[in-house]
């Protein structure tokens, strides 16, 4: 395998993982103010998912010769990156119907593509991550219809709640063709599928209808249809934000890191217990031998 084959899909797996990581924290920040109890174990399925395709995704990653501790590490002392989309904090139950439609919604035209990667291990792990970000995205949007079709204090919270994430789901598909440095060798290798701009002109033109069916306003007043090219026209995200978010500055990185620093530290015990315990297996086991 060409060094720089290797290295490239370790960068993307490992960032995939830490994302499906990290993106547990905005959703579980809700966990414990869910509106009902159905609302409850539903999200906190979803969050436990998205452990699952964390793992998946560091197993993945495991093939081509990087441990998981080692990605781990870097996560956390900030040497790899994860989505921008989860620097943003979640203000309402209505993010949750957001994050769910609008997040995972990207999510899936971004890795319906990468089932077909080149890389075995990955496009496996993709497909049923698929699946599950498929139920993922229709109980978000499940949500986001009872809020816009109930009260005007939950309509306001549903138009609130796609404000504001409109643009942060549009950076998910990373920046423009134009500034993205890896696009063109990674689909010259079929790391990726689709170039970034190509994915986020799908989002727009399918989440577009989903928005009127909704009743809600569009979220940018650039939003057109546009006859010839017969795909919706839009403004484009502010770039510059989005380099201010993966370089460490949105509103929530410096949080959203520390969770984990956390996390790493408090499960280092149960981490030292279950080695302890497989270190006695093998030695019973040879011992029997
Ligand atoms: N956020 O050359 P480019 C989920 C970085 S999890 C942060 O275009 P590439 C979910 C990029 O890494 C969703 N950084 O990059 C979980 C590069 O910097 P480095 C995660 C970004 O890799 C829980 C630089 O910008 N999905 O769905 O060719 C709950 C130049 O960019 C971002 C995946 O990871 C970003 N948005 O293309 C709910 C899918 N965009 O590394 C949902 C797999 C770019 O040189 N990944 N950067 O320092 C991919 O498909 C590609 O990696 C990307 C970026 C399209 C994201």
């Amino acid at each position: 395998m060409p060094a720089g084959y290797r290295k490239t899909l370790i960068r993307q797996i490992g960032q995939h993982a830490h994302s499906e990581i990290v993106g547990q924290l905005p959703e579980g920040n809700w966990i414990t103010r869910a509106p009902t109890l159905e609302r409850k174990a539903i999200l906190l399925a979803k969050v436990q998912d998205e452990a699952g395709h964390g793992l998946y995704l560091y197993c993945a990653a495991e093939t081509l010769g990087v441990s998981r501790d080692e990605l781990t590490e870097k996560l956390l002392d900030g040497r790899m990156k994860y989505s921008s989309i989860f620097n943003y904090p979640t203000l309402n139950w209505a993010d949750m119907g957001a994050v769910g439609w609008l997040v995972d919604g990207a999510a899936i035209l971004n890795q319906v593509p990468l089932q077909r990667t080149s890389f075995g291990p990955y496009a496996r792990a993709m497909v049923r991550v698929c699946k599950e970000e498929s139920f993922h995205a229709r109980q978000g949007f499940d949500v986001m219809r009872k809020m816009a079709t109930g009260t005007p204090a939950q309509q306001k919270m549903a138009q609130d709640a796609l404000n504001r994430l409109w643009f942060p789901a549009l950076m998910m598909f990373g920046p423009s063709d134009a500034e993205s440095t890896h696009s063109e060798q990674s689909m010259a290798w079929k790391i990726k599928m689709n170039s970034n701009d190509e994915l986020r002109q799908k989002f727009v033109d399918q989440t577009v209808p989903q928005i009127e069916f909704l009743g809600l306003e569009l979220p940018d007043a650039g939003i057109k249809w546009n006859e010839a090219r017969g795909s919706y026209d839009y403004s484009d995200p502010d770039w510059s934000k989005f380099f201010d978010v993966i370089q460490g500055n949105g509103p929530c990185n410096v949080d959203r890191l520390a969770a984990r620093n956390k996390a790493w530290k408090d499960g280092a015990w149960v981490r030292d217990g279950l080695l302890a315990h497989a270190r006695k297996k093998a030695a019973r086991k040879h011992a029997a031998e």
